[in-house]
């Protein structure tokens, strides 16, 4: 089973900068937790970050012939991209939809999401185990329904 687990924009800062809302943990140091848990779980994962709109959709559109779900953080992009909700719809893969704070008690415009209604789950919250909590989910899924 192979998962895809993509940062949207600026989180290539974490660890840097605002610890208060995103933790002292760097990217790098999350994708390596995220690698062993992944181990633990018997299947692979592969890591993109990426500032660009345009990229993130042309690595979901790569992802279709590659991965058999997504584990996404859209960061920004998830209160405005409409290009990105219609990457994961066409792709037809099972994505998650993760967040590191709870965007439902920060500003309003957050509460807003073009990629909720196209995700299978969606998880927001519980800082960077957000991410570990979205894998074990996808995984499970694929495990119940097969990875097409
Ligand atoms: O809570 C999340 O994971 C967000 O996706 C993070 C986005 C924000 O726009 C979403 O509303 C919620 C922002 C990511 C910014 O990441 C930074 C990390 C460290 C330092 C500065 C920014």
């Amino acid at each position: 089973m192979k998962i895809l687990i993509i940062h949207g924009p600026n989180l290539n800062m974490l660890g840097k900068r605002e610890p208060d809302i995103y933790g002292a943990d760097t990217l790098e140091e999350i994708n390596s937790s995220l690698t062993a848990h992944a181990k633990e779980l018997g299947v692979d994962v592969s890591f993109f970050q990426s500032n660009s709109e345009g990229e993130i959709v042309s690595t979901i559109q790569d992802a279709m012939s590659k991965h058999d779900g997504i584990v996404i953080n859209p960061g920004a992009y998830t209160h405005t991209s409409v290009a990105i909700r219609d990457a994961i719809l066409s792709s037809g893969l099972p994505v998650v939809e993760v967040h590191i704070s709870n965007v439902y008690k920060r500003e309003d415009f957050r509460q807003r999401s073009f990629i909720s209604g196209v995700a299978l789950g969606v998880i927001s919250g519980f800082g960077v185990n957000s991410y570990f909590l979205g894998l074990s989910g996808l995984v499970e899924y694929l495990s119940d329904h097969g990875t097409g």
